[in-house]
């Protein structure tokens, strides 16, 4: 195991609620078994390898601040070296199995596109070394198309015919490196798809634009035979007024109208998720009942700030909710968690990266033990059920199998004097979950 930047750090053990070691796993046992499969399997956690290792801590109001040796390395492909051995050290102390980056995380830009994919290569040989070495598999792969000033105006939806080129060409090479790596996802946040005003925007050829930009994809995955799941990260403003892709009933809405879903899931991140007005949960609900739920970014915004804060996820309400969802889903795989966060600008140190993780790994384990005695104990799901037992005989089932029309349905009430309600318990059902947790 590398052991080079944080040398005060050492593979951090599970030790156990009553422990007080900072550097010791609380609740995340990775071999304990819940139901059928371990933690680890269950919760498939993954490193964002932008926000962990390339971030600085700089804010619009201030320079980065974050200790990080690597970042002050200044010849930068060596900088893209050590970030990778900073990289799968943190992966190899917190046993994470798996990362996430975006290409220009992991490597620098050249003069042109040729150049700068003969330094990804050179990075993703050396990563290669590493990975072997390590348990770590690449999550998903995919492209930054809004960083460069390129991008101004969008990428796939720019009104700049260049610019979807080079996209097209940059994605392209995103995907051959992501099968070389076996990532097990594909992943399209559409960075600066979407618009500001629409006085200087065709929203008609923007959107046909981005769903032939996503045909073109789906047709090089499959050419290449990258057999990955592709994904589509919903987020509904920032940096742009209004993202195209808005929310998850957005996105499904526009994949099939473009008869993209056959192609597509979704990767569905807490911080866009509130910011769409909606909870983590009812994101994901929709995706999953829907079949299209593929992966998560686990991160936590600010209820009171309408930005992007993408904190740590630390909130074990939130992670049993959530792991509800994945539960019933029957797993996240070939998805997983990815703490797509970042730590607060304040938290600076080296080993705070650890913290953070910690921190959140914790939560979702917990999340993940109490969401599973929700659903062994069954008083959540017998009550849902009974809730709509109207539905299973009667009038309710001639309704769900298709039998009644708006005529049999007048003759069936049009006599009936009252109708009778249950209550929905709202408050009792928040006193069960409190129980478990
Ligand atoms: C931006 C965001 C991205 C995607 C990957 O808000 O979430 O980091 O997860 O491009
Ligand atoms: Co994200």
């Amino acid at each position: 195991m590398l052991n080079e930047f944080f040398t005060d750090v050492p593979k951090i053990p599970f030790e156990g609620k009553g422990s007080d070691n900072p550097l010791a796993f609380k609740f995340y046992d990775p071999d304990k078994k819940i139901g059928d499969k371990t933690m680890k399997e269950h919760l498939r956690f993954s490193l964002a390898y932008w926000h962990t290792l390339t971030g600085t801590g700089a804010d619009p109001f201030g320079v980065g601040v974050n200790e990080r040796p690597w970042l002050s390395i200044s010849d930068p492909m060596e900088q893209a070296k050590a970030r990778m051995r900073a990289t799968f050290e943190i992966l190899g102390k917190l046993d994470l199995p798996f990362f996430c980056f975006h290409d220009r995380d992991i490597a620098p830009e050249g003069q042109t596109l040729r150049e700068t994919n003969k330094q990804l290569d050179e990075i993703i040989k050396v990563l290669k070394e590493y990975k072997s070495e390590a348990n770590a598999e690449l999550l998903w792969g995919t492209a930054c198309l809004f960083t460069n000033p390129r991008f101004v105006h969008g990428a796939a939806t720019s009104p700049n015919a260049e610019v979807f080129a080079y996209a097209a060409a940059q994605v392209k090479k995103a995907m051959e490196v992501t099968k070389e790596l076996g990532g097990a996802n594909y992943v399209f946040w559409g960075g600066r798809e979407g618009y500001d005003t629409l006085l200087n925007t065709n929203m008609k050829l923007e959107l046909d634009n981005m769903a032939r930009f996503l045909h073109m994809a789906a047709d090089y995955a499959k050419k290449i035979g990258f057999d990955g799941q592709l994904l589509i990260e919903p987020k509904p403003k920032e940096p742009t007024t209004h993202q195209y892709d808005y929310d998850v009933a957005n996105v499904i809405a526009f994949l099939r109208g473009y008869n993209l879903d056959d192609r597509f899931r979704i990767n569905i991140e807490q911080n866009h998720a509130i910011l769409a007005g909606h909870t983590f949960q009812h994101e994901v609900r929709l995706a999953r009942i829907n079949g299209l739920l593929g992966s998560l970014d686990a991160n936590q915004g600010d209820y009171l700030i309408g930005w992007d804060t993408d904190q740590m996820p630390t909130n074990i309400y939130e992670a049993v909710m959530v792991m509800y969802e994945v539960l019933k889903n029957g797993g996240i795989a070939p998805g997983g968690l990815n703490f797509d966060a970042k730590l607060r600008r304040a938290s600076f140190k080296p080993d705070d990266i650890f913290l953070g993780h910690i921190a959140s790994m914790d939560t979702f384990a917990r999340g993940l033990e109490i969401a599973h005695a929700m659903i062994e104990d069954g008083t959540i799901d017998t009550f849902v059920t009974n809730r709509y037992a109207s539905y299973d005989s009667g009038i309710g089932a001639e309704i769900v199998s298709g039998k009644a029309d708006f005529a049999s349905l007048e003759s069936y009430i049009i006599d009936k004097p009252e109708i009778s309600n249950e209550s929905g318990r709202r408050e009792w059902l928040e006193s069960v979950i409190n129980q478990f947790i």
